[in-house]
């Protein structure tokens, strides 16, 4: 182990955001670690490729069990780890499901993130903390949504995002702590969760063209969202993170596609009519929705020299293909699919 790295804490390292931004701080030389939630099966897929063997004396990620329902583990990792910079990814992050579980929902993604930033405050560990804030909080506000637009939260997920927002920057500015949210729209990539519509579009357009399925069922299908690429919003994070100053930032293509585009071009990849596939579920709707998500991201342009390169067709691209590459298996037992 590096005594001099930079030592990070990433909360939720085992999810999509976390395991690239796990690898990118172990590319740039940090020790990292991350908070894992104890499960009966392993929940470390997407960072098994990552994975050192503690014992080894070149190690430089270390995994350690908690949840952000327990404020006491919180401070005594905080207090071992005594990281440089923190980047609280951890939430209850499915916005259809925070309808059915809002307390939970309330209890992790929201008052998780007080818990976190109170272990940082109580243990008077000199850090930097990233908040996974996100444009679902501008939900019914029309876009385009920058640092400088009113929140409108259309769902509980959403509420408690709000929540996180607001404590991040109180803890700014009551305790002068280096705070900073990142407001990013929707990212996508291969090892996004399975029952976000994107993932579930290209598993699908992948397992009818390889003659496993037949058919889809999706929901709202005018919503329009802004889709990047999860990789390159992670070296966005860091470089929040690395500013002179803590500010919050918008994260997004600007770019403004529907779930029905998304939907067309994953399958014109296979060379399928989506038509001919595509069903209505009405279980897929949202009490409330969130109609338009179009980002601007000019100030994260300015001030950290950040853009988006990788637009929605050829996100699409990517992650048809590789459901393709992996021969797209079974998207797995689930209440909400
Ligand atoms: P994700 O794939 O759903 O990952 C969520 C992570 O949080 C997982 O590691 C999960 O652990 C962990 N977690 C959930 N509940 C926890 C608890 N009670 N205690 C400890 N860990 C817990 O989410 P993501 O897409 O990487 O997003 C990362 C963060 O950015 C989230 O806060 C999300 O709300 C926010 N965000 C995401 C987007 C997006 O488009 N992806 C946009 C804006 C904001 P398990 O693996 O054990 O489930
Ligand atoms: O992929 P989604 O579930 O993502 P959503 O609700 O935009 O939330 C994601 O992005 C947020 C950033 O704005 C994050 F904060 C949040 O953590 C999450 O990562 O749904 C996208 C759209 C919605 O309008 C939904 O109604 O797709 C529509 N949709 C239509 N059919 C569907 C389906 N969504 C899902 N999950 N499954 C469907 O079958």
């Amino acid at each position: 182990m590096s005594d001099n790295s930079r030592r990070a804490l990433i909360t939720g390292i085992t999810g999509q955001d976390g395991s690239y931004l796990a690898e990118l701080l172990l590319a740039k030389g940090y020790q990292v670690h991350g908070l894992i939630r104890r499960a009966s099966t392993f929940n470390t897929g997407r960072i098994e490729h990552l994975y050192q063997d503690p014992h080894d004396p070149d190690a430089r990620l270390f995994l350690h069990y908690g949840d952000l329902t327990d404020s006491s583990r919180l401070v005594t990792l905080i207090e071992k780890i005594h990281p440089d910079e923190v980047y609280h990814l951890a939430a209850q992050s499915h916005v259809r499901v925070s309808f059915d579980e809002p307390e939970y929902t309330g209890n992790t993604t929201g008052v998780g993130t007080t818990r976190l930033l109170e272990a940082i405050r109580m243990v008077g560990v000199d850090c930097r903390f990233y908040q996974a804030s996100s444009s679902e909080m501008f939900g019914a506000t029309p876009p385009p949504q920058s640092e400088d637009t009113p929140f409108y939260p259309r769902s509980p997920y959403g509420a408690a995002k709000v929540y996180g927002y607001w404590i991040a920057r109180n803890y700014r500015e009551a305790h002068n702590l280096f705070a900073v949210n990142g407001i990013l729209f929707n990212h996508e990539s291969p090892r996004r969760g399975e029952t976000f519509v994107t993932r579930k579009i290209a598993r699908a357009a992948a397992r009818i063209a390889l003659g496993i399925d037949r058919n889809v069922y999706l929901g709202n299908l005018d919503a329009v969202r802004d889709w990047g690429y999860a990789p390159e919003y992670v070296e966005g994070m860091w470089r929040m993170l690395q500013a002179d100053e803590p500010t919050d930032y918008v994260l997004a293509t600007g770019t403004a596609y529907t779930v029905r585009d998304f939907v067309r071009f994953c399958f014109e990849h296979v060379n399928l009519d989506w038509e001919d596939h595509v069903r209505f579920d009405e279980s897929y709707l949202r009490p409330t929705e969130v109609d338009s998500l179009i980002g601007d991201a000019s100030k994260a342009h300015e001030l950290l020299d950040w853009k988006a390169q990788t637009l929605p067709p050829e996100l699409a691209k990517i992650m048809t293909q590789a459901e393709l590459d992996g021969h797209a298996p079974s998207p797995g037992i689930h209440p909400i699919r």
